[in-house]
């Protein structure tokens, strides 16, 4: 989601790339020194570090004077969103997308599933009665928060959860069409030398 607010905000970047093996990040020095959980994202600007995706992108939105509004009540609605994607319905989409990708492996995350996919309707029912009159989550302008959302909502993109919720898919679908978002993806794909599309 790094690269797409970089994008989306016109600001020139440099991308540095990791190997994430079965342990987790490279315990490498320097990545360390840079990012104490041994996670990404982080951005290094001109010396300056900072982790945490929403810390991120509401520093890179203010940065550039993009993808946040100036009104401070329509600002609030944005550090809303974003905390809500992050703090409720990522808590479920989350790990809906390990129990998937584990398969028979995690027996627990498979018992688990289905219950989380119905707690997380109690989120994703009232973002698709929103989302039938507006089309980003916050009102009629893409900001920062419709990126974390929509990189939320893509952890579950392959189940059949979206199905029952036509606007959230839509919505999703319309962020995901983004110019900025498919150049992200594309030199992904050509980075990793996979076929167009196979990232979707
Ligand atoms: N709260 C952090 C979570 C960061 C996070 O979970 N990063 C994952 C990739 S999306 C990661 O670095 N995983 C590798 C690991 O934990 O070893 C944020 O939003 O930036």
């Amino acid at each position: 989601m790094g690269l797409w607010a970089l994008e989306e905000c016109e600001i020139a970047y440099e991308p540095v790339g990791l190997d994430c093996g079965l342990n987790g990040l490279a315990d490498e020095t320097w990545f360390v020194a840079i990012s104490p959980f041994k996670q990404v994202l982080v951005i290094d600007d001109d010396g300056y570090i900072l982790t945490e995706s929403g810390a991120i992108l509401l520093y890179l939105g203010e940065k550039s004077g993009k993808l946040i509004p100036k009104d401070l009540q329509a600002r609030a609605q944005v550090y809303r969103w974003m905390i809500t994607s992050l703090n409720n319905v990522e808590l479920m989409t989350l790990p809906i997308l390990l129990a998937d990708l584990q398969g028979d492996a995690n027996p627990h995350a498979q018992a688990l599933r289905s219950a989380i996919a119905d707690a997380l309707g109690r989120f994703l029912a009232p973002i698709e009665k929103m989302l039938k009159s507006q089309p980003f989550v916050t009102d009629s302008a893409f900001t920062v928060a419709d990126i974390i959302l929509t990189c939320v909502l893509r952890e579950i993109r392959k189940t059949e959860i979206l199905c029952a919720y036509p606007h959230v898919e839509k919505y999703h679908l319309r962020c995901e069409e983004r110019t900025a978002f498919v150049k992200v993806l594309n030199t992904n794909e050509d980075r990793l030398g996979i076929a167009r599309g196979a990232a979707r």
